[in-house]
């Protein structure tokens, strides 16, 4: 008979500890990323019954980046947003989903913190059962200026305070890091707690899996096809050739990269010039994760968390993964 696993180390008490032990802390982190996932719960959930409650489709509105909005979409964004706003802790906030920053509260000036999220990742695979997922980034507001809003997000990732994502898949999972390497929880439904996973993941220097849209290489310049091809040679010494996957949602391929190893790209190209990935809430916050893992992750040319946004819903080039597959990739591409 199977041993009844007692899950000692929840999120919540995880999240406690390290506040505890860190003189500086006043606690509203730990709220915050508390917030952020009750609310990965509650779309894990809707995820779930989509099919059952007939929301798999469309809505007619389209979003920022003039995709359409899925009625899963909206539902993530408005879960998200209501349990941001009612904790207090956050003076504003990005989504995919809405044109312009928002000011989340009548006590956003004094908050500490900004949120960017992506409420649903990898949307227009939710009628196919494939994993899609949740991903955000947090700031510290800058101080500078008083009212809370757009321009607390125009910071490069390197001033991150916490980032992290879920994947909505054959389970739930919520990996965050808040500076201080990477950690994995678990969802366990049966009590409705994150458990541990695994503490301070690392990722493998160099993998064997390479996952790319192998359906853009008309778009791509002659140095990302070579870099691609090379994978497909066999040479033994360096592994080669690597193994192809590709989800097409970027929490499920970057999930994959961070535990496997290997290399993600989705590179620019002349159909995305600025890359197809949001900086601020999907390359910034998965990079900062990367790197945090022992990783790299860059946007073609420089180190994703050096990049400033210039505006909140910029694009991104983005190529992540072990140290010595990235460092392979930007050797191939000078
Ligand atoms: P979105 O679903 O939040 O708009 O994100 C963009 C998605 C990513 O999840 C995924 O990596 C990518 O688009 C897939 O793009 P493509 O279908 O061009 O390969
Ligand atoms: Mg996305």
């Amino acid at each position: 008979m199977e041993k009844f696993m007692i899950p000692t180390w929840t999120l919540q008490r995880f999240l406690r500890e390290r506040e505890r032990t860190n003189p500086e802390s006043t606690g509203e982190l730990t709220q915050l990323l508390a917030s952020i996932s009750l609310g990965v719960k509650i779309i894990s959930q809707m995820v779930a019954t989509a099919g059952i409650r007939g929301v798999h489709g469309y809505s007619s509105r389209i979003n920022s980046s003039n995709d359409k909005i899925a009625f899963l979409d909206d539902e993530a964004d408005r879960v998200l947003f209501d349990i941001l706003q009612s904790s207090g802790h956050f003076g504003s906030i990005v989504s995919e989903e809405r044109n312009d920053a928002e000011v989340t509260s009548e006590w956003s000036d004094e908050a500490k913190y900004v949120v960017a999220i992506d409420p649903l990742d990898g949307s227009s695979n939710i009628g196919s059962n494939i994993p899609v997922g949740t991903i955000f980034a947090i700031f510290r507001r800058k101080k500078e200026h008083r009212r809370a809003g757009p321009t607390d997000f125009l910071q490069p990732g390197s001033a991150l305070v916490a980032a992290g994502y879920s994947v909505y898949g054959a389970k739930t999972s919520f990996v965050y890091s808040a500076g201080d390497g990477v950690h994995d929880f678990t969802l366990d439904p049966s009590i409705g707690e994150f458990v541990l996973a695994q503490e301070q993941m690392s990722v493998p220097q160099r993998g064997s899996i390479l996952s790319v849209n192998e359906g853009n290489w008309p778009y791509w310049d002659q140095k990302t096809r070579d870099f691609v091809m090379s994978f497909k040679q066999e040479d033994s010494e360096r592994g080669l050739p690597y193994t192809g996957r590709y989800v097409g949602s970027l929490v499920a391929d970057f999930d994959r990269t961070l535990r496997r190893g290997g290399i993600f790209l989705y590179p620019r190209s002349t159909k995305h010039p600025n890359g197809r990935l949001r900086l601020l809430y999907e390359t910034i916050p998965l990079a900062f994760v990367m790197e945090q893992a022992g990783g790299r992750a860059v946007d073609g040319d420089l180190p994703v968390l050096s990049v400033m946004p210039e505006s909140i819903h910029q694009r991104s080039g983005f190529i992540c993964g072990g140290v010595d597959d990235v460092e392979d990739y930007l050797r191939s591409i000078r």
